[in-house]
């Protein structure tokens, strides 16, 4: 596993700022209450705050590589609970097929989004049905065992362990059934960069870096890349073409 503060001294979440020391400016997020709106195509709309989902779910632990397209990986404890469990308890309209996920906006509180003014603020992803209801597809709340630092998405955020490091979208405010697959933020800005899939893929490059090797944030240690970051397993029949 990866080195407890190195995890959370390195970070991306550019609601606060384009740099990695993103700890430094997260104090003003205020994280409870945090509601969190879900409808969209199921029977049961409904608003849940992220402890009662907790209360509702229990907790898990799981240890997964997270790798960003930036080519910088770690290896983190989570806990959380399977995605799937939250689909049983709104139950799916049938057309429901995609996913769309959205992060908190408060500018007053997470000031870096008045740096960026050109980007489509709030962030938000995507998934389709069958990628979230994988059982590796997991919400987190907690991470080394402790409730989620400001830095790492909290209270509440989506990790999906064999894409990009940009589908694991933090702080969770809005998850919305739907039938057409949806924009992202970063596909968006950089369709050719930020595909809707960005599944890891050593053998794809970006189109600016190599995506062969990723360096481990808190040894430096370089390593190769794992097709499906070493998922393949249980996610590769998802891209089966049949
Ligand atoms: N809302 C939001 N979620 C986000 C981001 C962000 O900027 N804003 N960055 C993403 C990227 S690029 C990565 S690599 C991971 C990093 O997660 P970590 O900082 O907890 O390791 O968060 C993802 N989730
Ligand atoms: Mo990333």
């Amino acid at each position: 596993m990866s080195n407890e503060r190195a995890a959370g001294h390195y970070n991306n979440f550019y609601e606060f700022t384009l740099s990695k020391d993103v700890y430094r400016y997260v104090d003003k997020l205020v994280t409870a209450p945090w509601p969190i709106q879900i409808g969209g195509l199921v029977e049961r709309p409904q608003t849940i705050d992220a402890l009662e989902l907790v209360q509702m779910f229990g907790l898990e632990e799981r240890v997964y590589r997270l790798r960003c397209v930036e080519a910088w990986a770690m290896v983190v404890p989570w806990t959380g609970f399977p995605f799937s469990k939250l689909i049983e308890k709104v139950a799916l309209k049938p057309d429901a097929k995609f996913i769309r996920f959205e992060t908190f906006h408060r500018p007053e509180q997470a000031p870096g989004v008045t740096r960026v003014p050109e980007y489509p603020w709030p962030y938000f992803e995507g998934l389709r049905l069958d990628e979230a209801l994988n059982p590796l597809t997991f919400v987190a709340t907690g991470i080394y065992g402790k409730p989620l630092p400001k830095q790492h998405g909290a209270p509440i955020r989506l990790v999906v362990p064999w894409k990009y490091g940009y589908k694991s979208i933090k702080s969770l405010v809005k998850i919305e059934f739907v039938a057409k697959q949806p924009k992202t933020f970063w596909e968006t800005l950089q369709p050719e960069e930020y595909p809707f899939e960005s599944n890891v893929n050593p053998a794809v490059p970006h189109p600016r870096w190599s995506q062969a090797t990723e360096r481990m944030i808190d040894t430096g240690d370089r390593i190769k890349t794992q097709v499906y970051n070493g998922y393949g397993p249980y996610v590769a029949r998802l891209y089966a073409k049949s």
